[in-house]
Formats: C-alpha cells, sequence, structure tokens
C-alpha cells in the first residue's frame, strides 16, 4: 500500500484544497492529512476561522482522505513519514523546494496550486461585500 501524506490549515476549505486532495490520493493508496493546530498556527501566523477539531471532522469527511492527524511544529515531518510509514509527501508548489530535506526519506511532490482561489481571497472578496 503506497502512503501519501500532506500538511495545512485547511481553513474555509475551498476547491483549490480539493484539488490538491485529490491529486495527492491519486498518486497513492492512502492519504494522511496534517492539519496545522490552533497553535502552530500562530506560529505560522494564520489565524483560521474554524478550529482544529472543526477543520479535522470537516477533512475526515473528504472521500480522498483516510487520516487526519495533527501538525504541531515545523520539525515534525522526519518523524511522521518514518511512523506512518509514508512513500510520497505532497504540498502545492508555492512550497517548492522548501521540504527537499524529506528527499532521504520519501518521494518529494509539489503539485500545481490551483489558480483563482484561496482562504485569502474569500475571506478579501467577502469583506469588500459587506463593507459596500
Ligand atoms: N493549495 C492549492 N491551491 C490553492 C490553495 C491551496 O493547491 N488555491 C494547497 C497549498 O499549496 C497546500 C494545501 O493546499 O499544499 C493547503 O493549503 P494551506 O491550508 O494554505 O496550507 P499552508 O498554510 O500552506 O500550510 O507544514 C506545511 C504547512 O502547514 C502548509
Amino acid at each position: 500500500m503506497k502512503k501519501v501524506i500532506t500538511y495545512g490549515t485547511f481553513d474555509l476549505l475551498h476547491w483549490g484544497h480539493i484539488n490538491l486532495l485529490k491529486r495527492a490520493k491519486e498518486l497513492g493508496d492512502y492519504l494522511v492529512v496534517a492539519i496545522s493546530t490552533d497553535t502552530f498556527n500562530e506560529i505560522k501566523n494564520k489565524k483560521s476561522y474554524h478550529s482544529y477539531e472543526n477543520r479535522k471532522m470537516i477533512l475526515e469527511s473528504i472521500r480522498y482522505v483516510d487520516e487526519v492527524i495533527p501538525e504541531n511544529s515545523w520539525d515534525q515531518k522526519i518523524k511522521d513519514v518514518k511512523d506512518h510509514n509514508i512513500d510520497i509527501f505532497v504540498m502545492g508548489d508555492d512550497w517548492k523546494g522548501k521540504f527537499d530535506f524529506l528527499k532521504d526519506h520519501c518521494q518529494v511532490i509539489y503539485l500545481p496550486r490551483t489558480i483563482g482561489i484561496s482562504t485569502t481571497k474569500i475571506k478579501q472578496d467577502l469583506f469588500s461585500v459587506k463593507k459596500g
């Protein structure tokens, strides 16, 4: 069984996230998603609308996702790859090159980001509607 892992906040889930999760799952048989905890989001300078628990519940309901684990730090990826017997690490290509150190432990694949959507864009568009 080929196991894939990916990481992210996945707040205000949108079709760009789904495109990523779908392609990640297509690379193997089992997809683990490490979701940033609310505490780690602070380290990432990200404030998510949905709590970790609710983002976890949403991700677990997606057909492409087999398991959701917490992402608590930048430094857990090698241990995660080992502990979960991961074959392929996947991220959107906005992270291209940033995780190449994992190549000693698994395949590293950066997938093209989906253009035209982001959690930030959703927030900005909704804010401008509210203001207008
Ligand atoms: N993504 C995408 N297309 C978009 C938006 C996001 O492919 N239009 C991808 C990102 O490249 C990332 C994943 O969806 O691979 C999750 O995006 P975020 O929740 O923004 O993740 P991020 O905050 O970048 O967290 O340790 C890694 C970090 O936790 C990554």
